[in-house]
């Protein structure tokens, strides 16, 4: 036995989640000024006192100040494995596979964040953690040279590692040992304005994929985005023009809806920062490119049947003619695919395309529960003994994650990778298997229903 208390997980990812956000102000000055406009905007919708009442059922109005995910690009499967386990820490654990090769991106990720609904209520801080994939590097060579360059790189300072350590072995920190297990872990997330290798390497590098330079040529993953989450993605861009930011043309996923379902995100591009390259004065200091700007709107998690249906339409505009997401048609021509989408919640739960959080109203708490039993689901959803709320999605999407990279690394970037998921090397690198996304918003709902209708789920 030992007196020890420990700081729970979520309060650790908490304060994690503070301190990444003020380190990220002081390195991007814009994403500063990224969560003012979501903060007005969002201010701005909460006046709508149905979404105000709706944000408060779902235990999210709390939440949405400090809900914000962020980005990193690792370069070696035991990256990934001791990433995994500084996540761990915090109560975060990887969620989803994403196979981003097919959009020309040698990389494939995982998304880290919390799972179960008090932590993801108290705050759902995510990390979309990718590893680069050195098999799609063409060239021998070139392959080799960057395997080298990383070889010599350690992401992680000794004390954060002792750290992690202690925490598996006691089974959680204390609250010092949490403070200086956040400062520490910040250290891997930090810039660093001097590269490990000289200009010309970095050029070649470059040359081959801007993504291969982002991750090989630095001593650390640098957090290349922290995304506040909006509740109106379409008045938060135009307010970001307005206030003079670049943002990018196109919104990714699904268009403008009276039910947001997913994902929607848009950023502004990344930022020249100065370099100071290996074997270089000063004055030939060079700029990378990679570090930007996001929101993102979140709505309602779609079933697979729902994903499915997404995916088919989002298809169906992208791939028509080749034409992508470009051209100034494009929101017109996505509206109009997504006319096949249902846009009310009564339509998108009897078919099945939506998840959904149910509880006994109070008429239902005072029913004779016998009676109710009697009952289907939609009728008792439809009389009112049932409240069906809908899950908001906690995840991300492939193409919108591969447009986001894309946007950032340089228009020019059209690499095109033979479409290979690779699933169990990924795992293999991260030692644990991934969770999948769709199964916890099943168990989610089944949880509720279990609880509120036991006679119901039973059957
Ligand atoms: C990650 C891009 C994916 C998102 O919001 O879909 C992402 C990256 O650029 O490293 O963050
Ligand atoms: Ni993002």
């Amino acid at each position: 036995m030992n007196d020890t208390t420990f700081l729970p997980s979520d309060e650790i990812r908490s304060l994690f989640s503070r301190r990444m956000s003020e380190m990220y102000r002081a390195e991007v000055p814009l994403y500063g000024d990224l969560l003012d406009v979501v903060a007005d905007v969002n201010a701005d919708s909460m006046r709508e006192p149905t979404l105000l009442a709706q944000l408060r059922r779902k235990g999210e109005l709390e939440r949405i100040d400090v809900e914000r995910h962020g980005a990193v690009r690792l370069g070696k499967p035991e990256e990934l494995a001791t990433m995994r386990r500084l996540f761990k820490v915090m109560g975060m654990a990887p969620v989803g596979y994403y196979d981003l090769s097919v959009a020309g991106v040698p990389v494939h990720s995982t998304a880290f964040r919390p799972v179960t609904d008090a932590s993801l209520s108290n705050n759902p801080f995510r990390v979309f953690t990718s590893l680069l994939r050195l098999e799609l590097i063409e060239n021998p060579v070139l392959r080799a040279e960057v395997q080298e360059i990383l070889a010599r790189r350690n992401i992680f300072t000794p004390r954060v590692l002792a750290l992690i350590e202690q925490a598996e072995t006691a089974g959680g920190l204390t609250a010092a040992q949490a403070e200086e297990f956040v400062a520490q872990a910040l250290e891997t997330f930090r810039w660093h304005s001097e590269a490990t290798v000289s200009k010309a390497t970095y050029d070649k590098l470059l040359a081959a994929h801007r993504l291969i330079a982002d991750v090989a040529c630095f001593k650390g993953p640098h957090i290349n985005h922290l995304t506040p989450r909006t509740l109106n993605i379409d008045d938060a861009q135009v307010e970001m023009t307005r206030r003079g930011m670049a943002a990018k043309d196109v919104i990714e996923g699904p268009p403008r809806r009276k039910v947001p379902i997913l994902l929607r995100q848009t950023s502004f591009r990344a930022l020249q920062e100065r370099v100071a390259f290996v074997g270089e004065s000063e004055a030939e200091a060079g700029t990378h490119t990679a570090r930007f700007g996001e929101i993102e709107q979140r709505g309602v998690a779609l079933t697979r049947k729902g994903r499915a249906l997404y995916d088919a339409l989002l298809s169906r505009v992208r791939d028509a003619n080749g034409a992508g997401n470009a051209g100034a048609d494009y929101q017109a021509r996505l509206d109009a695919a997504f006319s096949d989408f249902p846009d009310d919640l009564k339509t998108m739960r009897e078919a099945g395309l939506g998840f959904f959080r149910y509880a006994l109203t109070d008429k239902g708490r005072a029913a004779n529960q016998d009676a109710l039993a009697a009952k289907s689901l939609q009728a008792l959803v439809d009389e009112g003994w049932l409240d069906a709320e809908p899950i908001t999605y906690e995840d991300f999407l492939p193409v919108s994650a591969a447009g986001i990279f894309q946007s950032n690394l340089g228009s020019d970037e059209q690499k095109s990778y033979a479409a290979n998921s690779a699933q169990a090397v990924f795992e293999a690198a991260l030692g644990a298997k991934v969770q999948d996304e769709i199964a916890l918003y099943e168990e989610a709902q089944a949880r509720s229903l279990k609880a509120a209708v036991p006679f119901l789920s039973a059957a």
